[in-house]
């Protein structure tokens, strides 16, 4: 029970999670009241009042801090104490183009805050305040240097195996904003149901979702997510997994899975995505083609994981069609040649890529570009050295199953994964740019996802945020214990 015993001892950190760079902290401290404080744009920020993703923030930093309840007019004629703070000030160097635009890989997180001025960047500033026993808000004079030390930083969410309500989503969208979580991953539709409204093949839901109208996400509950994301700067990626993992796609689509044999008759069950048919290629471009439009992303995930060739094998069709490409008894050069073409079709909608591992494992020809995602193989890592030894970018999940649960604080399991503790050259380890937490979803939904997920994701959430050395466990347990309470607040 050693890990049991760990004792919140004060962090001189507070309750910064996750930790920053470079924390400055001094005893100065500043009153602050709702009814002088206001958040404002700088004279010289380059986004004003027609970035509404900044004033929206205002207003939700600005409820955070005060509630909404205690909102009030703001009192000019109140004369405001020396040591009150009364405007923290905004200044965006970056163009204010970049306002309307979603967040990317390649966006600017790093953040400066001085002294007189606090951290508005998402999250550190609003972990300074702290109230006495009146419940009098204070902060003390800070000076705060933040990057992340990861660009991809990401959570998985199953919406298939159990139907989730857009308002869990959104609410988990929230805690993933306070932990500077910066990618949803959509695991949006597997074989136990389809609950996304395709505009193109409505019949897909209608047929695949738990429920043709309530189990499904519709265009406008897909812009709501995603704009919901993009004012928090969550990217929103997308996942749709073939050609396993499609059997609520064959509801609504009857010729695009395999149909399996006993013997030599159909025996009425279905395999992965039929490969050898045309139409399933057509298929696939005209739901890839909606696809593009409707996440805006630059990147959709294609899953291409646990490929069961059972039913393939059993295939009279299947089997003369691996004849005829010379594929001999090799199954995996059916999925590779299923990929290739899907990969294809996907390059001519302007999206990159991200695929499961094995998509990498069975040698299909990627992009260089193509985001390798390593799920298999616990704490090892090896699978890190041979992807970035092939020059492909990653993401690392396997350590981090949240959906696996454990005695007690299994959130230091998380916590002590080092994602660059694998063999290989400087030049590999920058081609890993972050890391996912992954919620599968067979015995998770709505009552279960949030207390399974947080804290434990936080953990994962400051080791791809925080500098290399943000290791001391106790520092982190005392901060992990108030960025708890904040969140459940
Ligand atoms: N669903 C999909 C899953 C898993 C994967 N893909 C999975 C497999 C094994 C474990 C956890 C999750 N449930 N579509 C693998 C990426 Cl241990």
């Amino acid at each position: 029970m050693s890990e049991a015993e760990l004792v919140a001892q004060p962090s001189k950190y507070g309750s910064l999670w996750p930790l920053p760079q470079k924390v400055q902290l001094s005893e100065v401290s500043f009153k602050l009241t709702s009814s002088s404080f206001r958040i404002v744009d700088a004279k010289d920020s380059t986004a004003g009042p027609s970035c509404s993703l900044l004033q929206d923030a205002y207003r939700r930093y600005y409820e955070y801090m005060f509630g909404i309840a205690k909102r009030q007019q703001l009192n000019k004629g109140r004369r405001t104490g020396p040591s009150e703070l009364t405007e923290l000030q905004v200044w965006i160097t970056s163009p204010d183009s970049e306002c309307d635009s979603y967040p990317s890989l390649t966006s600017d997180e790093s953040c400066e805050s001085l002294p007189h001025s606090y951290h508005l960047h998402r999250v550190a500033g609003i972990q300074l305040v702290y109230e006495d026993e009146y419940g009098a808000k204070s902060i003390n004079s800070t000076t705060i240097s933040d990057f992340p030390r990861f660009a991809h930083r990401g959570i998985l969410l199953d919406s298939s195996r159990h139907f989730l309500p857009i308002k869990v989503i959104l609410a988990n969208l929230e805690t993933m904003a306070m932990n500077k979580i910066n990618v949803f991953h959509w695991h949006i539709v597997d074989d136990q149901s389809f609950p996304y409204l395709s505009r193109t093949f409505p019949q897909l839901s209608q047929q695949g979702a738990y429920h043709p109208y309530t189990h499904v996400y519709t265009p406008a509950d897909v812009k709501m997510v995603i704009e919901f994301a993009r004012l928090r700067g969550i990217r929103v990626i997308p996942e749709f997994d073939t050609p396993g993992h499609t059997q609520s796609w064959g509801k609504g689509q009857p010729d695009l899975l395999t149909p399996c044999y006993s013997g030599s008759k159909p025996s009425g069950t279905f395999g992965p995505v039929n490969p050898i048919l045309n139409t399933t290629y057509d298929f696939m471009s005209q739901f890839f083609k909606e696809i593009s439009a409707v996440f805006p992303d630059a990147y959709v995930h294609l899953g291409g994981d646990e490929v069961d060739f059972t039913c393939w094998k059993s295939n009279p069709d299947i089997q003369k069609f691996m004849d005829q490409q010379g594929f001999g008894q090799d199954y995996s050069k059916l999925e590779s040649f299923y990929i290739q073409k899907l990969l294809d079709i996907v390059t001519t909608t302007e999206k990159g890529y991200t695929i499961w591992q094995e998509v990498f494992d069975n040698g299909v020809k990627l992009k260089p570009d193509t985001v390798v995602h390593v799920w298999i193989g616990g704490g090892s890592n090896e699978e890190m050295g041979k992807v970035t030894a092939a020059g492909y970018t990653t993401i690392l999940s396997a350590p981090w199953y949240l959906d696996y649960i454990s005695y007690a604080q299994d959130w230091q399991k998380y916590y002590k994964v080092e994602p660059l503790n694998f063999n290989g050259t400087e030049a590999q380890k920058k081609l890993v740019i972050g890391g996912e937490a992954c919620l599968w979803g067979e015995y998770v939904d709505a009552t279960n996802l949030t207390p399974r997920l947080w804290p434990r994701a936080s953990a994962v959430a400051e080791r791809l945020w925080s500098a290399k050395d943000v290791t001391d466990i106790n520092d982190a347990f005392s901060r992990l214990s108030v960025h708890r309470c904040r969140m459940v607040e």
